[in-house]
């Protein structure tokens, strides 16, 4: 499988995580959106990443629907994901809150650095860090809570977590500074003691 897409990306991370979770084989192109532009349009019509392209060259695209698919073959025992019920609303619930604060950091870096500095627009970049921080609480609430954000092992909810909170940190530190969210940032000091996760830390260059 070729992981399509580099990890500064969260999206592109996340999923790199739960290959590496999962122990599935795969090989990354670190293609970006930016510099990239006319390859990822032949992988992806909508020129984002990630996509993944499965062994007999199938394209998923979007990081729900490949993870969706990585779950479905790698995790029979639902481990990161569960099977059915209150348990897996649960854990839908704050993994939807981590994969919208990494929506909200990410809306936040373009229109702080993609737009001429006399058009980017102040009050609209308030509005949107002030959903990546609403995001932000939340998941730190639940982490304060417990050892993970849901149940006694770690699953997709702290996967998204620490990722939308690593990128945050990256894409707009004036957000974490301070140590505003210490158990998310303790989480995050944890997971990164993971293979998983210490070998998708994006390096640059
Ligand atoms: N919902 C998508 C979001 C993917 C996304 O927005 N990726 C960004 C990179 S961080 C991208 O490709 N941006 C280019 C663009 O939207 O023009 C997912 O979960 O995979």
């Amino acid at each position: 499988m070729q992981l399509i897409g580099r990890n500064l990306s969260p999206f592109v991370r996340r999923t790199a995580i739960v290959l590496k979770l999962l122990e599935l084989p795969y090989e990354q192109v670190g293609l970006s959106t930016a510099d990239d532009t006319a390859e990822i349009a032949k992988i992806n019509p909508v020129v984002r990443v990630p996509s993944l392209i499965l062994d007999g060259g199938e394209i998923l695209v979007d990081s729900n629907a490949i993870i969706d698919h990585l779950l479905e073959m790698g995790d029979p025992g639902h481990a990161l994901l569960p099977a059915s019920g209150a348990a897996r609303r649960a854990v839908l619930r704050f993994a939807a809150i981590g994969h919208g604060v990494m929506e909200k950091s990410v809306a936040s870096s373009y229109e702080r650095n993609r737009r001429p500095k006399e058009k980017i627009f102040d009050g609209w970049v308030n509005q949107v860090d002030s959903q990546v921080t609403g995001g932000l609480v939340a998941l730190n609430d639940a982490a304060a809570a417990g050892d993970w954000l849901y149940g006694d092992h770690l699953t997709l909810a702290d996967v998204n977590a620490v990722v939308a909170h690593d990128f945050t940190a990256i894409s707009a530190p004036y957000l974490v500074k301070d140590n505003p969210y210490p158990a998310l940032a303790a989480l995050s000091r944890r997971c990164g003691a993971l293979p998983a996760f210490a070998d998708t830390v994006f390096k640059p260059g």
